[in-house]
Formats: structure tokens, C-alpha cells, sequence
């Protein structure tokens, strides 16, 4: 059997120029008030993207070495940008692949997001060759390992964060709160940590309620509460996204800075080695025929 994977992300627009494209797909169709297409693009030039972008970088990174590490063929698939999941479909049968591993870098199922990604797979595949999926890994213990090391040892409080989503997937039954809080839970009793909570991040102005507590409000509270130094560690996200770069890099610190407390946040994995591994290892115990190393 010929495995090939498709390593599918969220996407962020290659340049400034694509941000209103890149927004309208996020949205699907539905309209979007052109302040906030001219927030959204303020908020990557503050970040210095006009002609390239560096999460696409550590994208094609992580995508290089996994292939590396794992010794089959791997392609980048996007959700809201290019290259799109389709191309690396047509991209991994152009090269003889009879069987295709998905995998998506976010770690916690949902049907507002893993299954998005799955849905646009099975459709590019269409039947034409096997198809495995890997469905969520977020109390993979590689990955809770990489992030336990991250926070032992710390004696600020550790606020453990995740992307919001619309909280009607909650009467849903969605499983997505619930494993964000599993993986919390495993990464602070294999980092020895006792002092730590759990917020959402980057909630979308979509106008009806999201998860929470917000990032900032639980700032306010845990200030309220006496709490003076803050360690950061997200568990959704595994790169050095907008959500990373702005919503904490910038609002959170700024919201800690006013509010006198000390705040940090934990390197994400990008495209480290550890992380890489742990990637690996997840397409290798799903592939039918497991590759070497
Ligand atoms: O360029 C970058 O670095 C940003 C990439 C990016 C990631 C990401 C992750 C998640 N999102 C999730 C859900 C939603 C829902 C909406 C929504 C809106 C946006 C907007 C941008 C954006 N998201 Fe995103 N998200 C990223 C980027 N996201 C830009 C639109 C402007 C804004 O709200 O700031 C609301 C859609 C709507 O309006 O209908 C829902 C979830 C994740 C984590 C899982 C994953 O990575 O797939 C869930 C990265």
C-alpha cells in the first residue's frame, strides 16, 4: 500500500491583499460589516504581514519535516486558504498514494471544526482511494508531555486556553469543551501543576453567545481574586497564530499590563522536533500499513 497524508490547517491569507477573500471564505457566504474586514486586516499588518506571512512558514516546516521524519509524501491542506485540502488530495494521488492519513493540526473534535476538515477530505477523496482519519488527539500523551514540560516547575498560576465556538454546541452535545478541559486536566497532573483554571480565547463579534469566560474577563476576575503572576498555555492551538500573536500577544498583555499582573506564555510547537514525533506517531498508529522509524 502507497500511504500518503494530508496535514490539513486552518489557513491564514498569504498576503495582506487576500485577507478580504480569506475572511469571506471563513464566513461561507454570509455577509461581513467592513469594519471588521478593516480590523482584520489592521490586525496583520500590526503584526508586520504584507507580503508573506510567517504561520504559513512554520506550516510548510512542520509539513517538510514530518514528511522527513515519517519518509511518505506529505501535503499541506488548508481549510480557508491555499493550498486547499482538494489540492493536496489531487497532489497525494497525482503521486500513486492508495491510501491518504488526514490529520489536522488542532487537537479537539468538534463538529464546528474537526469535522469541517474531515468533510472537505472525504469529499476531495471521493472514494478513489482509502481514506483514515485522525479524529482528535489531545490527550495524546506525547503532546500533553510537550506542554506538561512547558509549565513544571512554574509558580505563576497556569491558565490553560482554547479558540471559543458558539456555546449552542454545547446543547449539541458537542465533545469539544470536554476535551479541551481533559487535556488541561492531563497537562497540569503530569507538570505537577495544582493552580491553574481554564478560559476561551478569540470569540468571533457573530453576535450570539460564545463559550467562556473570555480570556480578558478571567484576567479581570483572577486579579480580583489576588492573583499576581499568569502563566499562558494554550491547548488548541499548536502554532503561532493571529489567535497567539494578537488576541494574547497583544490584548491579553495589555489587559495584564492595566490591570498590574505578570503575564507569560509558553512557546507553542510549531514545527519542533518533539512535536514533529508526536505527529508521526499518530499517523503511523493510524496508517494500515505503519511506516518505518
Ligand atoms: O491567520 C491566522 O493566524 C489565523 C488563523 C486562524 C485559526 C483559527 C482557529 C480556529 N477558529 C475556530 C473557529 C472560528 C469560528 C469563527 C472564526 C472566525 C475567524 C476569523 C479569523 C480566524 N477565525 Fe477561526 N481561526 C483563525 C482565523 N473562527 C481571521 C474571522 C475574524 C475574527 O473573528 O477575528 C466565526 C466564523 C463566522 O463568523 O461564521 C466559529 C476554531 C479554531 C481552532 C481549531 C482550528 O484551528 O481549526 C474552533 C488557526
Amino acid at each position: 500500500m502507497t500511504t500518503a497524508v494530508v496535514l490539513m490547517a486552518y489557513g491564514s491569507p498569504g498576503r495582506i491583499e487576500d485577507v478580504p477573500a480569506y475572511y469571506a471564505d471563513i464566513r461561507g457566504g454570509r455577509p461581513i460589516k467592513p469594519e471588521l474586514v478593516e480590523d482584520l486586516v489592521a490586525r496583520y499588518k500590526r503584526l508586520g504581514i504584507e507580503e508573506s506571512n510567517p504561520l504559513n512558514e512554520i506550516t510548510e516546516a512542520t509539513r517538510a519535516a514530518l514528511e522527513s521524519e515519517l519518509g511518505l509524501p506529505v501535503f499541506t491542506g488548508m481549510r480557508h486558504w491555499t493550498p486547499r485540502i482538494a489540492e493536496a488530495v489531487e497532489g497525494a494521488l497525482a503521486g500513486g498514494a492508495d491510501e491518504i492519513v488526514g490529520l489536522v493540526l488542532a487537537p479537539h473534535y468538534s463538529g464546528m471544526s474537526i469535522e469541517k476538515y474531515r468533510a472537505q477530505l472525504v469529499d476531495a477523496v471521493d472514494g478513489r482511494v482509502e481514506l483514515r482519519f485522525v479524529e482528535r488527539w489531545g490527550d495524546d500523551p506525547g503532546f500533553v508531555n510537550l506542554l506538561a514540560e512547558r509549565v513544571a516547575g512554574t509558580s505563576a498560576h497556569v491558565v490553560f486556553t482554547a479558540h471559543s465556538l458558539p456555546a449552542r454546541i454545547l446543547d449539541e452535545g458537542d465533545p469539544y469543551r470536554d476535551e479541551l478541559l481533559k487535556t488541561a486536566r492531563l497537562v497540569a497532573g503530569a507538570g505537577g501543576i495544582e493552580d491553574w483554571s481554564f478560559s476561551f480565547q478569540s470569540e468571533s463579534p457573530t453576535g450570539e453567545p460564545w463559550l467562556g469566560p473570555d480570556i480578558l474577563d478571567h484576567l479581570d476576575e483572577l486579579a480580583a481574586r489576588g492573583v499576581e503572576d499568569i502563566l499562558l498555555c494554550p491547548v488548541g492551538f499548536v502554532a503561532d497564530h493571529l489567535e497567539i500573536r494578537w488576541d494574547l500577544d497583544v490584548e491579553a498583555a495589555e489587559r495584564a499590563q492595566e490591570l498590574g499582573l505578570g503575564l507569560d506564555r509558553i512557546e507553542l510547537p510549531n514545527a519542533e522536533t518533539a512535536f514533529i514525533q508526536v505527529l508521526a506517531s499518530l499517523v503511523r498508529r493510524h496508517a494500515a500499513v505503519p511506516s518505518a522509524g
